[in-house]
């Protein structure tokens, strides 16, 4: 056990939060179907396109994780004590920990010399969007937490197994002073029962509004019996960030310029007049339903000349729900590809059940047109192609 259980919650036995424990609480298992959420959670209320359950080859989830760059995962290090790369899979930006979104594996992980937060290295870059470190955790905010960890854990009788589907739970941030923790954890209130549980170490700690969510920390640990004493996050901020930072490489979200802006666009045919190809190049995703390219064409498509040629390094697609349209109309599949004369082309990225509104997607091509193909333009129903920008970085 880390130091950094030492010193909380002196009255009970802290505990870390990680999957391995639910099996053998399970084992005593006897849940009571009066209390089947006794650590307070509900389904999510959205998709998290940068959450990550950590899982045996099998698919047995033991651990929660966030996706902070195309190619590194954030968890806690207690949640990677005794694995090996081959032996981890990742699958990132489904609410279902069984289905959906990408199953991506593990390279290597580097753990913090002091924090519990570890920082896995993924074989190959994902397309789900990643999330950024929130600058603060504020003491007296109200903070939500994701997981597929036990939703039930009832004093004498043990902890229930792993959900299915993705909980969430909005929980006060506690001064340090209110855990005994420090400058490596954040104090979280147990308040009404609600907490994290077995099954949820690693996972996110989210501060700000749906849409624009920031990680603040990673489960660490709590009390034996969940929901029954305050419990603790580790801190990414400070020092613990600029180490991310070194070892993941800085957050840059599309930094510079993003050379498709207000370039020559083609598009396939347009739903409306109003939404031509341009709308997808004009730098903008706030004009309401008319700011994208719509498409109802066979085969649609959306071209961009960049001009001359670039060593491009990312595009970046923004889908309906980018533009405040619902994410049942985000792209499900599509393609992109680059050329240096717009006639030959390459496919860099072959994107399939995707549910993202942002998607971006890391790539290393010499070109002057990069190129936009929707295959199934919505979650179900109409296929219909709704692209509120189309990016393209060197
Ligand atoms: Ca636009």
């Amino acid at each position: 056990m880390r130091g950094l259980v030492k010193g909380l919650l002196a009255a009970v036995v802290a505990v870390t939060l990680a999957g391995s424990a639910v099996t053998s609480a399970t084992a005593q298992e006897q849940p009571d179907p009066l209390t089947p959420n006794i650590i307070g959670g509900v389904d999510a209320t959205e998709n998290y396109s940068f959450m990550a359950s950590m899982q045996g080859n099998s698919g047995g989830h033991f651990c929660g994780g966030a996706l902070i760059r195309p190619t590194w995962v954030l968890t806690a290090e207690h949640c990677m004590a005794g694995e090996v790369p081959s032996g981890v899979q990742i699958r990132i930006g489904s609410n279902n920990r069984n289905s959906g979104g990408t199953v991506a594996r593990v390279k290597r992980w580097v753990n913090h010399s002091n924090a519990d937060t570890s920082l896995v290295e993924l074989t190959a870059p994902v397309t789900q969007r990643p999330i950024s470190i929130a600058p603060v955790v504020a003491p007296g905010s109200t903070v939500r937490l994701l997981g597929w960890g036990a939703t039930t854990c009832n004093p004498g009788g043990g902890c229930g197994g792993a959900p299915t589907n993705l909980k969430q739970v909005d929980v006060p941030v506690l001064p340090d002073s209110a855990c005994g923790t420090g400058q490596w954890e954040i104090c979280l209130d147990n308040k009404d029962g609600k907490s994290a549980c077995y099954g949820d170490s690693g996972g996110p700690l989210l501060v700000g509004t749906p849409g624009n969510w920031r990680l603040g920390g990673d489960t660490s640990g709590g009390p034996a019996v969940c929901g029954t004493a305050r419990f603790y996050y580790a801190e990414l901020q400070g020092s613990v960030n600029t180490w991310i930072n070194s070892v993941a490489g800085p957050d840059s979200p599309p930094s510079g310029n993003n050379l498709a802006l207000n370039k020559p666009a083609t598009g396939t045919a347009a739903c409306n007049a109003n939404e031509g190809a341009a709308k997808a190049v004009n730098g903008s995703v706030s004009g309401g339903t008319t700011d994208k390219w719509c498409s109802t064409a066979g085969t649609k498509s959306l071209q961009v000349d960049l001009g001359s040629g670039h060593a491009l390094k990312k595009l970046v697609v923004k889908h309906a729900s980018a533009g405040g349209e619902s994410a049942t109309f985000n792209t499900r599949d599509f393609d992109l590809a680059v050329s240096a004369d717009g006639t030959t082309w390459t496919t860099v990225a072959a994107v399939r059940g995707n549910t993202s509104g942002t998607t971006e997607h890391a790539i290393n091509n010499s070109a002057r047109h990069v190129r936009l193909t929707v295959i199934t333009g919505a979650q179900s129903g109409g296929n219909i192609a709704r692209v509120y920008e189309f990016e393209a970085y060197a």
